[in-house]
């Protein structure tokens, strides 16, 4: 009796437009280097030439090659999200079909997903990786653009040497569940916030040249990209916090400005003036942080108040130190002293209020 096949331990998702060949090159190396590991192939097809054929023929000759043909084309992560549900290993792995991501590589994000990882991310860049051979002069500065992007606006993005990597392992389920969302073109930037904190493995590797065929990265996919960072920072509470706090500071600039001129129309001396208008702003950072920016981890609001009270005094004592400073150094630059001071001070109280005034153990 012929025995069934084992059930595949890894389902290595590889979106598919107008590939031709390109999926039998990577089915035969993916046979060498997983040999002894059960896998299977979901190749999700969008194109508008010969390449369903070459998917069905494939799929004929080597049951681990599953292609799903669309009939109607989506977008690059919807077919990776589509694969993630027909495909039924618990890991999955999501590579392109065009060779760019050597399937050489497959081993070690599987290890790395063993030993612990939530995501393991094929990086091209960083120690013992190279894009030089895949990636003209202007696409590998429209890389590292794109990802001091990424990093800038999403926590999550900064955990990984490659946030824009096409090529990762995750849970299968954590891609099928990813669906109900809209996508971006960089799947993997909804993954990680998605799998919130967790350990992320980067696997370096060689991003090669294209086997055949030519890139489908459209004009349009930037201003995509932007709106999906955007979209995304808006749903990562950790990313969502550095900027909210940035907006209160903002709020808390015109309160103090305000009840200072109040204060010195009212005839107040200058330095009550002041006094009054520092402490109206922060009573008005502190409801709005507590409202908004760590509004998942309030507790005790009479405790909360305090230690902000002490943050924000620190802050204030940064401030003034780094203008004493600065003025010493700098004679005569009294504005650009304050700016130096303020950009200590921000960071600072920023990371003191989110370790102290509202921390709160992982569960
Ligand atoms: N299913 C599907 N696959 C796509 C689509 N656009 C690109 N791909 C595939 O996604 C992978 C990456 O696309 P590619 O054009 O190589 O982008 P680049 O590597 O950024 O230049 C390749 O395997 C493409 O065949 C699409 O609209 N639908
Ligand atoms: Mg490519």
């Amino acid at each position: 009796m012929r025995q069934a096949p084992a059930a595949p331990a890894v389902s290595l998702i590889v979106p598919v437009r107008n590939e031709g060949d390109n999926v039998r090159h990577l089915r035969d190396r993916v046979g060498v280097v997983l040999a002894g590991i059960p896998w299977e192939l979901v190749a999700v097809d969008d194109s508008d030439d010969e390449t369903p054929r070459c998917l069905s023929r494939l799929a004929a000759e080597d049951s681990r090659v599953r292609p799903l043909l669309r009939t109607r084309r989506g977008s690059l992560a919807s077919a990776v999200v589509a694969g993630a549900r027909l495909a039924t290993a618990p890991v999955a792995v999501v590579m392109d079909a065009d060779l760019q991501h050597p399937p050489e590589a497959v081993p070690r994000l599987l290890a790395a997903m063993a030993s612990g990882a939530g995501v393991a991310v094929a990086t091209r860049f960083g120690r013992g990786a190279t894009a030089r051979s895949g990636l003209s002069r202007t696409r590998r500065l429209h890389a590292v653009l794109a990802r001091a992007m990424a990093r800038a606006i999403l926590h999550e993005a900064r955990g990984t040497a490659d946030p824009l990597s096409g090529f990762f392992a995750c849970p299968r389920s954590l891609l099928a569940g990813l669906g109900d969302r809209p996508l971006g073109w960089k799947v993997l930037l909804d993954v990680l916030v998605a799998a919130g904190p967790c350990a992320v493995a980067d696997v370096p590797y060689a991003f090669a040249p294209r086997g055949a065929g030519h890139s489908k990265l459209a004009p349009v996919a930037q201003w995509d990209f932007l709106r999906q960072l955007c979209a995304l920072a808006a749903r990562s509470p950790a990313s969502r916090r550095l900027w909210l706090y940035g907006a209160v500071g903002f709020v808390g600039l015109g309160v103090n400005l305000g009840v200072y001129r109040l204060g010195l129309g009212a005839g107040w001396p200058p330095v009550l003036a002041g006094l009054c208008a520092t402490h109206a702003a922060m009573a008005g950072n502190f409801v709005l942080h507590a409202r908004a920016t760590w509004r998942d981890r309030g507790r005790s609001r009479l405790g909360e108040a305090l230690r902000f009270l002490c943050v924000s005094e620190m802050g204030t004592a940064l401030t003034l130190g780094a203008i004493v400073l600065a003025g010493r150094a700098w004679p005569g630059h009294a504005m650009l002293a304050d700016m130096g001071g303020v950009g200590v001070a921000l960071p600072a109280t920023f990371v003191a209020n989110d370790r102290w005034t509202w921390w709160r153990p992982a569960p």
